[in-house]
């Protein structure tokens, strides 16, 4: 099974079959997670999460016909996170979004307290001893992905708008736009509290490479953000047909 042929149509190619092509879905560290509060720890060993991120490292934004991926020049340390469960720096690659359709509105990957939230970024950072994503996503410790819920408000957050304005440039798959000057610490919230745990990729190929960083509390968008008026189709769902 090609990476083309995954998919989340129940009963069809969703990630109940992912198995037959990727063996390690059926592993012990799969992401996502249901996170229960009640059931994590307060560790005091965690540092504060350290964002550098420098808005001329942003490079272009790319339909890959599952989401699309804002893309990171990844070859110098201008962009890095450490700190928080991370030993060392890891620079940051490429962030992107899940989200839900009409179907099932809510597309978060990972729940908090049963709730699953509107959509989800995912900020893709990889381990700089690693010297590369493709090696290291074959390392326990090679990735780590910020995680952060997202629900619908009544403000719109600014840093949402340059990204959106893009969307109608790479309406299909393979369709790329330039993408420069982001700072994508403009998509977070105000509080850097996380929960931590050992995971996953969450699509293929599933491997067990991430440290996950979930963040505590969501950011909020408006639903004009995440949708368009008119025909009730979400501007990010009728952007994925
Ligand atoms: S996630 O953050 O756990 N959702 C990859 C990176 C992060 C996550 C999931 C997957 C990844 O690098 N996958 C392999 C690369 N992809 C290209 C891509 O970036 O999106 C290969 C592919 O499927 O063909 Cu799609
Ligand atoms: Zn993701």
């Amino acid at each position: 099974m090609s990476h083309h042929n995954w998919g989340y149509e129940t009963g069809v190619n969703g990630p109940e079959t992912w198995h037959k092509g990727y063996p390690i879905a059926l592993g012990s560290k799969q992401s996502p997670v249901e996170i229960q509060s009640k059931d994590t720890e307060y560790d005091s060993s965690l540092k504060p999460l350290e964002f550098h991120y420098d808005p001329s490292t942003a490079k272009r934004i790319v339909n890959n016909g599952h989401s699309f991926n804002v893309e990171f020049n990844d070859s110098s340390d201008k962009s890095v996170l450490c700190g928080g469960p991370l030993a060392e720096k890891y620079r940051l690659a490429q962030f992107h979004f899940h989200w839900g359709s009409q179907k099932q509105p809510n597309g978060s990957e990972h729940t908090l307290n049963g709730k699953q939230f509107a959509a989800e970024l995912h900020l893709v950072h990889w381990n700089t001893k690693y010297e590369s994503m493709q090696n290291a996503v074959n390392k326990c410790d090679g990735l780590a992905v910020v995680g952060v819920l997202i629900e619908v408000g009544s403000h719109p957050m600014p840093g949402l708008e340059k990204i959106t304005n893009i969307l109608d440039k790479i309406q299909t798959k393979g369709k790329e736009a330039t993408f420069n000057d982001f700072n994508p610490q403009d998509l977070l919230p105000n509080s850097l509290e996380f929960y931590t745990y050992p995971g996953s990729l969450t699509t293929p190929p599933l491997s067990e490479c991430v440290t996950w960083i979930v963040l505590n509390k969501p950011i909020t968008v408006s639903h004009e953000q995440l949708s368009v008026t008119g025909d009730g189709v979400s501007f990010l769902q009728k952007w994925m047909m």
